[in-house]
């Protein structure tokens, strides 16, 4: 079901809605952020000059260090108090970055998450449950709004516990699921080990994936594995959270909610706005954000745009997949983790050198980070309870910081190996194991 007369609009229309609301936020933006008026100072660009879509393009970026450099109310537009609600996402070091909503907010927002939560196929005689985290993060109320915008039935589980999700599954005869993609898919294997098929003996036909990338290959999986019609959906904490853009059951990309996003594609290195079709990094600027507004974020995931009317009726922009990500953020079942945040808890230990190895990898279909670390000291090896010490120290320490427990190995003084030129810090299995 096609949710909003705004999902069928021509070009032209869609492009007159999008001129009218960037000329609004563009002022807004530099009046009432201090960022932007500093922004179009230093690029000697005035409000004023954006008079057309073509001179988006003349506006400067807003990155995540922009955010983390003005933690944490530093890109609020409105007081703190007048915002009813707050989320935040894993920044580059140790600050999240911090996003706040007003009423006006929150109701785009959940309409955008209808639209989106209606293309998947899900209707009002659908019940939910919802696997992601609740929290700062913004997957779970924000299928949540839409969910129940619908007049679907929420059941908001939270992420955790696998063998309680199917039983719930199972009992409330649930439909829809709302997860990550690899958490779905090792939901499968859980079930499957409870003695349960879960394509044949529940009833969950509908699967909302996102907050993470997957393979058609995981999609074929998740299929039939659990008999459904799995889609994909995208969006970014700094950006609003989930319902940029979602697949509708056609699978040709993902629909872009446009006349309240607008999506540009950009080549990383020299920031030139690329032709449609060509692979690039996505920046999107909100048309809508009174708390938060945001020019031209760039999002460093890499994607291609194509602008065709869909066979679905929409006639709404699609992001193709998401094929990886301009920067080193890793993404570990959904959470934000940079490198550098590693290195930070790491180095402020006491006992371990400076080197240090983070392999991720697949076990079973669910993401797994381990981190060797040397120690400086060799006999501590062979000490089992100052292993465990500190061991345990760096868990705590990473859990506090990143908000997952990865694996942590101590390893003889040098015998990590070294780099002669950039130091590679990661090692991700994973790309290695797709399709
Ligand atoms: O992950 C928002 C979200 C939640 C989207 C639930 C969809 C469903 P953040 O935690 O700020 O927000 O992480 C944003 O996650 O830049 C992408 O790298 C990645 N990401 C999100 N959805 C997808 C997707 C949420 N469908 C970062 N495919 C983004 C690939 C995705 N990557």
């Amino acid at each position: 079901m096609i949710w909003s007369t705004k999902e069928t609009l021509d070009r032209e229309q869609i492009q007159r809605i999008q001129l009218k609301r960037l000329k609004k936020t563009v002022k807004y933006a530099y009046k009432k952020v201090p960022l932007y008026r500093k922004k179009f100072h230093d690029a000697g660009l005035d409000p004023r000059d954006i008079q057309s879509l073509d001179d988006l393009k003349k506006i400067p970026f807003t990155t995540k260090e922009d955010f983390r450099n003005n933690y944490p109310f530093g890109m609020f537009a409105i007081p703190k108090e007048k915002c009813v609600r707050f989320h935040a996402s894993s920044g580059t070091t140790g600050n999240p970055t911090v996003v706040g909503y007003t009423r006006h907010d929150l109701e785009v927002w959940t309409e955008c998450m209808a639209r989106l939560i209606s293309a998947a196929g899900v209707t009002d005689r659908d019940t939910a449950q919802i696997s992601f985290g609740y929290g700062l993060f913004t997957g779970a109320l924000g299928l949540h709004q839409g969910l129940q915008r619908i007049g679907a039935g929420v059941v908001p589980l939270s992420s955790g516990n696998s063998k309680r999700q199917i039983k719930m599954l199972k009992d409330f005869g649930t439909t829809t699921l709302i997860a990550t993609p690899s958490y779905a898919l090792h939901l499968v294997e859980v079930a499957r080990a409870m003695g349960i098929n879960p394509a044949e003996e529940l009833n969950v036909r509908h699967g909302l994936f996102g907050g993470e990338g997957s393979t058609e290959a995981m999609r074929t999986k998740l299929n039939e594995g659990w008999g459904m019609q799995a889609t994909e959906n995208y969006g970014m904490t700094e950006l609003i959270g989930p319902s940029v853009s979602g697949e509708c059951l056609e699978y040709k990309g993902m629909h872009i909610c446009e006349d309240y996003f607008i999506a540009e594609v950009i080549n990383p290195e020299t920031g030139e706005v690329l032709p449609e079709g060509e692979y690039g990094e996505l920046v999107i600027t909100p048309l809508f954000k009174e708390a938060v507004p945001v020019l031209r974020y760039r999002t460093r995931d890499i994607t291609a745009l194509d602008s065709k009317p869909c066979t679905c009726g929409r006639t709404t922009m699609r992001m193709a997949k998401i094929t990886g990500r301009a920067d080193d953020m890793l993404i570990i079942s959904g959470v934000n983790v940079f490198p550098s945040q590693i290195e930070e808890v790491l180095l402020s230990i006491d006992g371990i050198g400076s080197n240090y190895m983070i392999n991720v990898d697949k076990k079973g279909y669910l993401d797994k980070m381990d981190i060797d670390v040397e120690v400086i000291d060799s006999n501590l090896l062979d000490s089992v309870s100052s292993l465990e010490n500190l061991q345990n120290t760096i868990k705590n320490q990473m859990h506090a910081v990143l908000g997952i427990h990865p694996g942590i190995h101590l390893v003889e003084p040098f015998s990590l190996k070294r780099s002669e030129g950039k130091a590679k810090r990661v090692n991700d299995m994973r790309k290695l194991k797709e399709d």
